[in-house]
């Protein structure tokens, strides 16, 4: 507990919000067990007060209802509700009766986006899954960030070695694909966004967004264009081809470290700029004034985000945008894109993890790894392909930990229909929900604030280096386990079964300590600032510690400190690029995209009154154009068809669509049977991923391809 000042019993805590990307601090008041008030805290260093109306869900999560308190098994006729040593003894049971029938690999899991949001399962769950020796692990990785880990660990050596814009010294900002007003940002922890552009348009400089949708980010650019889903590569390969053209580059400092940059050179000025112009829908002029608006730039980032990550050509686009940024001698520059320097040190520490690829396959498609993990577009092909030969498996049992896939991975339907086959399935959740409804034990952790967070993972890629650990608020309800615990109580279960010796290990909070010790501004180094746990405990808004800075080439982590500009796999992929390349197909079929809201978060933030209320918003946009070619009008019904599915919503006129574009929002569809979203079911909504396709991926790294998917949109009979 942090009580900072007691008022006659009203405590005022501050912590971070644990919601999205942008960890704001939160000023939160209560009184008991009552939240009286959450409002942004002004002390904290990154954020600065700024909160979003999310974070007043907090105490709406903390309340609800529906919100699971007691381990949940099924049962012929339902579910029961049972004590948490019979829970995990169950648990551990079936998963080692699936192990010892079949083997390792027949126990996949898949950890969720609030996994990385929650301290105690980043450092716990990886030892549960080394227990149970499974190389079926998933994540929802592969539907988000997966291109970014795969070019750090290729370019830069290391999977979170990820460049990030400095926003707040750049002069010159381009977004492909990203929505930071809406989503307030990611791989770029970025909270009060729109204060932090108008300081930058307000020093001269400005923001250009590339996007298929004038979406709430293009309205407050300098300079918005639409482009065609998909062919970001164009355009970004028409930009390096003017800077190298026009011999704009610099790489007086970059250069003495940087390998490829010729091989890559040679392969994007052979593109002809007229062709990339009309493929991607931007006119070469346009092209040609950004390249050079770029380059002459004092401090300049380029960034891609969702948009550019799920999308056909992912890995190829993240490249040229990397690219982009290193021969125009802005990577590592102030303005440009650096690299933050954690507290917690994930990158330069004994238990770094610098990432692998293609060490093994996915069974069925022969999809590859990265770092561990196989792409979630083969997860269902997986559990139904029955094994080809007695010494292989399909899944058999998988565990899910805060995720929900069935609404967040590609051809949902799918994988639906896969999750209720299995032999055992598991789910450490808050709630019983489209995913959760198909396990056999739902174990639910504690809410956010009956524990307390540190975020090891946003400050690698926060715009300003601070840090700051959060108490938690309440205490822990009597016969409650936190996330960690979970796995642990079950890891060491399984262990003893499967006579396994497992070392002691410490918890969260230990190890956060020890990070903060010997990490860059740790007491163990002599730094200034002589971090441990207990000096967070004291400044519970967080420590300033400074703008990002130049550190290259010493923090490369490949051996020879150099960067790896073309990775080899990225001139095939070119080639690739190269060949389909001509003018797209306007018009028919459509191409669908996503779209997130401010008051929405993925899949799982539905349940709340005061986020959900107000018009509804999870309608098909689609240009007036568009919808009179169809015979359309605005507010129809219509069908929206993929290769893999259909579902039928409501259509509504939009001129921020560009043609031939419609965009659906994801994470909703809570009208499937048993779940316990009294709130969400009402607001159902039609799940974008219904209509994705597990074979529609980025070939480089198997991300999936969330955006720019095929479909035709007609009226319902
Ligand atoms: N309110 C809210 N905030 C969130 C989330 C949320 O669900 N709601 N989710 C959080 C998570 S997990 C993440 S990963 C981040 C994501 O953060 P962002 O990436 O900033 O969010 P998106 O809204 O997905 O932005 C993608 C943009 O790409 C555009 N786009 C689609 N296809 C293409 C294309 O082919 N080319 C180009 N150039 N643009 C394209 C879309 O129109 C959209 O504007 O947001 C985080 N924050
Ligand atoms: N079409 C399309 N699909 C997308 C995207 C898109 O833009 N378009 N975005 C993708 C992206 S970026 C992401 S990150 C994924 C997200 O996909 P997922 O991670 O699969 O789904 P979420 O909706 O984040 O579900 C989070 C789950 O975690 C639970 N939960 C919340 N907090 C905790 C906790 O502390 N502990 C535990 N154990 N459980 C908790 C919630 O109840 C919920 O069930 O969706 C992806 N899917
Ligand atoms: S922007 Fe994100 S971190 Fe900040 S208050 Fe909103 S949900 Fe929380
Ligand atoms: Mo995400």
């Amino acid at each position: 507990m942090n009580p900072a000042q007691t008022d006659a019993a009203i405590q005022t805590h501050y912590r971070a919000c644990n919601l999205c990307e942008a960890i704001c601090g939160l000023e939160i008041r209560v009184r008991g067990n009552e939240i009286l008030s959450i409002r942004g805290d002004e002390a904290d260093p990154l954020s600065r007060g700024h909160i979003c109306p999310k974070a007043i869900a907090l105490k709406d999560i903390h309340e609800d209802p529906n919100r699971l308190r007691t381990p949940l098994r099924r049962t012929a006729s339902g579910w029961e509700e049972i004590g948490w040593d019979e829970a995990l003894d169950y648990a551990a049971d079936r998963l080692v009766e699936v192990q010892r029938a079949h083997g390792g690999d027949a126990i996949a899991s898949y950890l969720g986006n609030p996994t990385v949001h929650n301290y105690g399962s980043m450092t716990h769950a990886p030892r549960l899954l080394q227990t149970l020796k499974s190389r079926t692990r998933f994540s929802a990785t592969s539907v988000d960030q997966l291109p970014h880990q795969l070019l750090a660990y290729w370019m830069y050596g290391h999977q979170l070695l990820v460049p990030i814009a400095d926003i707040d010294r750049s002069h010159y900002f381009l977004v492909l694909g990203a929505n930071p007003m809406a989503s307030n940002g990611s791989l770029m922890t970025v909270p009060d966004f729109r204060n932090r552009l108008k300081a930058l348009q307000a020093r001269g400089g400005k923001m250009v967004v590339l996007d298929p949708r004038r979406s709430e980010t293009a309205e407050v650019a300098d300079e918005h264009h639409f482009v065609h889903p998909g062919t970001d590569a164009a355009f970004m390969l028409g930009l390096l081809k003017v800077v190298f053209d026009e011999q704009l580059t610099r790489l007086d400092r970059l250069g003495a470290f940087s390998d490829g940059i010729d091989a890559a050179a040679a392969a994007i000025t052979a593109f002809d700029l007229d062709v990339l112009a009309a493929h991607c829908g931007v006119h070469a002029a346009i092209i040609r004034r950004i390249a050079r608006e770029f380059a002459a730039a004092e401090g300049a980032a380029a960034y891609g985000r969702m948009g550019v990550s799920t999308q056909q050509f992912g890995t190829l686009t993240q490249w040229l945008i990397q690219l982009l940024n290193i021969v125009t001698g802005n990577l590592d520059r102030a303005g440009g894109t650096m690299f933050a320097r954690m507290a917690v040190d994930l990158v330069d520490s004994p238990v770094s993890r610098p990432g692998h690829f293609g060490k093994w396959k996915s069974r069925v498609r022969g999809l590859p790894e990265f770092a561990g993990e196989l792409p979630v577009a083969a997860l269902a092909e997986e559990i139904l392909t029955p094994p080809a030969s007695a010494d292989s498996t399909n899944i058999r049992a998988l565990i899910t930990s805060a995720g929900n896939p069935v609404l967040s991975t590609p051809n949902g339907a799918q994988l639906d229909r896969a999750l209720s086959g299995l032999d055992f399935m598991l789910s450490v959740d808050l709630y019983l929900n489209e995913t959760t409804r198909h396990a056999h034990l739902i174990l639910p952790p504690t809410a956010a604030l009956e524990h307390d967070h540190y975020d090891l993972i946003f400050h690698v890629f926060a715009v300003r280096n601070t840090t700051r650990y959060s108490e938690a608020l309440f205490d822990k309800p009597a016969g409650t386990l936190h996330d960690w615990e979970i796995f642990e109580g079950l890891g060491a279960r399984v262990a003893a079964r499967l006579g396994l010796k497992r070392d002691a290990f410490p918890q969260p909070h230990q190890i956060i300590d020890m990070g903060l010790r010997s990490g860059p501004y740790g007491a163990m180094r002599k730094h200034p600032a002589a971090l441990t746990l207990k000096k967070l405990q004291e400044n519970p808004h967080g420590i300033d510690l400074g703008a990002m800075e130049p550190c290259l080439p010493q923090r490369l982590a490949h051996k020879d400190r150099r960067i790896q500009c073309t990775p080899p796999e990225l001139l095939v992929e070119l080639q690739h690029f190269g060949q389909q390349l001509g003018a797209p197909d306007v018009g028919t079929p459509l191409k669908l995209i996503g779209r997130r809201h401010l008051r929405s978060n993925n899949s799982w933030m539905h349940n709340f009154q005061r986020l959900v209320k107000g018009p509804v918003r999870t309608q098909l946009l689609m240009h007036p154009a568009d919808l009179a070619l169809r015979g359309l009008s605005d507010g129809a019904r219509v069908e929206v068809r993929s290769r893999v599915g259909r579902v039928v919503v409501e259509v509504s006129a939009s001129d921020e669509m560009m043609r031939g574009v419609v965009s659906l929002p994801h994470g909703w569809g809570h009208d499937r049977d048993g779940t316990r979203l009294d709130i969400a079911q009402a607001h159902a909504g039609v799940s974008n991923n219904d209509l994705t396709d597990e074979n529609f991926l980025d070939a480089v790294s198997g991300n999936a391809a969330l955006n720019g998917v095929p479909v035709t949109v007609e009226a319902i009979a």
